[in-house]
């Protein structure tokens, strides 16, 4: 008998815009793995804060693992082989993130999708991230695949301008965003972290963001 559902995967998806997706939960299953696993990346990759071109730093403390992560210094903000840290690559990306990512991609319509880089921030009582777009990225026809773990945070989503105003979503743990097409270049960020304590992150939220650096 043919499985007509073989190869798609079942589960709620909410469609927040032309181009982006909304799966809640859907990394439940996968998240204690998820966690081993940036606890392994960061043994070699240590999270740290970034100071932004105008010599600010950013709340939320950053690393990654792939082929490439993004570094933010005086110099600027851009992709880097290199842990400027250490000098060495970056940790490679589990298997486990890189099929995440692509079975999200694919269920938001977005077939294909092969990231070269997991960026993970964390963010501790108070972190934000103001409101920006991704844009550093090479070929903005990939997607940008987010996976929320540990505590709640409230995401902002505006327009293609930075002016006007955003709507707002809290993202659970477990929960997966696919952000592509015409919402790739929306300005987004999220609200400061209240205090909290979660059973699998504790005082923190993680977000992987899986992109593709280069084509
Ligand atoms: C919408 N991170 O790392 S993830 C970032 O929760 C970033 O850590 C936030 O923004 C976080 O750059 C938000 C959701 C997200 C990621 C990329 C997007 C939303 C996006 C790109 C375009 C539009
Ligand atoms: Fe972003």
């Amino acid at each position: 008998m043919t499985d007509l559902f073989s190869g798609v995967e079942e589960h709620q998806r909410e469609r927040i815009g032309e181009g982006a997706c909304y799966f809640p939960g859907f990394a439940l299953a996968d998240a204690e793995e998820l966690f081993t696993h940036i606890g392994r990346v960061t043994a070699q990759a240590g999270f740290r804060t970034m100071k932004t071109p105008g010599g600010r730093s950013m709340s939320a403390e950053m690393t990654g693992c792939g082929q490439f992560s993004w570094v933010s210094d005086n110099l600027g903000y851009r992709y880097s082989e290199q842990d400027p840290l250490t000098g060495r690559p970056w940790p490679e990306m589990p298997p486990a993130f890189a099929d995440l990512a692509h079975r999200a991609a694919a269920g938001a319509g977005y077939p294909g999708f092969q990231p070269d880089v997991c960026l993970i921030n964390r963010y501790g009582e108070g972190a934000r991230m103001g409101l920006h777009q991704d844009r550093d990225e090479q070929d903005l026809q990939w997607p940008i695949v987010s996976v929320s773990l540990g505590l709640p945070m409230t995401f902002l989503w505006g327009g293609l301008e930075r002016k006007g105003g955003q709507l707002k979503l809290v993202l659970n743990h477990g929960d997966v965003l696919v952000w592509g097409g015409a919402d790739r270049l929306r300005y987004h960020g999220v609200a400061p972290l209240k205090q909290g304590h979660h059973a699998l992150t504790g005082a923190y939220r993680y977000n992987l963001t899986f992109r593709r650096a280069l084509d």
